[in-house]
């Protein structure tokens, strides 16, 4: 049982099972904590995440979204999953180690979820035969790339910061488990990390792609 300094109460999520959202999930289930979970229909015209009544709560309309016992709420899933792991084992004390996680969770966002979570939208949920093929190679090459630095950082280690399982992974494990389904390569390297990832106490899985379609 962990200690936390503010209590959790919601989660916001998707009908479609969304990789953002699974990534909080996920720790949630490794913390032993259960919230309520909210599930809005994002592929409703217009969305849920888009009405009112959700922009009031978190401007930029978008799941998942944590709320707290004092009414505040936190959006940004690596944001929340760095405020759970606050003085948990999955948030590294050492300040260096704290910034390597930082670290793998900004390339996350920034060089690896706009490509394959996207690519993974338009396959399940989207119409990818609408997609610009332009689109669709920039999703593919550079989802890629990002794939191979990880390959390469796991070649040589077990996790990716500090010889742990941290945040680090939970965010990198979301999107990276779907990316073989969808075209790309996963090497030696990066399946064994899988593994090990879903072999944690407590591991819970991401839903099936066409869930909730
Ligand atoms: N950077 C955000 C991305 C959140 C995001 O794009 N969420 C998608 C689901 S994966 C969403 O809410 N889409 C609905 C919408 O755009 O209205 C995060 O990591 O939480």
């Amino acid at each position: 049982m962990y200690v936390l300094y503010m209590t959790p109460i919601r989660l916001y999520a998707s009908t479609i099972p969304s990789g953002n959202v699974y990534k909080v999930e996920l720790l949630l289930a490794h913390l032993g904590l259960e919230v309520e979970m909210v599930t809005l229909d994002i592929l409703a015209e217009p969305p849920e995440t888009r009405l009112p009544d959700y922009l009031a709560k978190t401007p930029h309309g978008r799941v998942p979204l944590l709320e707290l016992d004092d009414g505040r709420y936190l959006a940004e899933s690596n944001a929340i999953l760095h405020f759970l792991a606050e003085g948990t084992p999955f948030l590294p004390a050492d300040p260096f180690l704290r910034a390597k996680v930082l670290e793998w969770c900004f390339f996350e966002q920034y060089s690896h979820e706009p490509y394959v979570a996207v690519l993974k939208f338009w396959t399940y949920w989207g119409d990818l035969s609408r997609c610009d093929p332009r689109d669709i190679e920039r999703w593919r090459t550079r989802g890629q790339a990002a794939l191979d630095v990880m390959a390469l950082h796991v070649d040589s280690r077990p996790y990716f910061v500090g010889d742990r399982y941290s945040i680090a992974d939970i965010a990198l494990f979301s999107y990276t488990q779907s990316a073989e389904a969808i075209g790309y390569r996963i090497a030696p390297s990066i399946a064994n990390w899988l593994e090990r990832v879903r072999n944690q106490p407590g591991f819970v899985p991401i839903g099936p792609p066409l869930a909730g379609r």
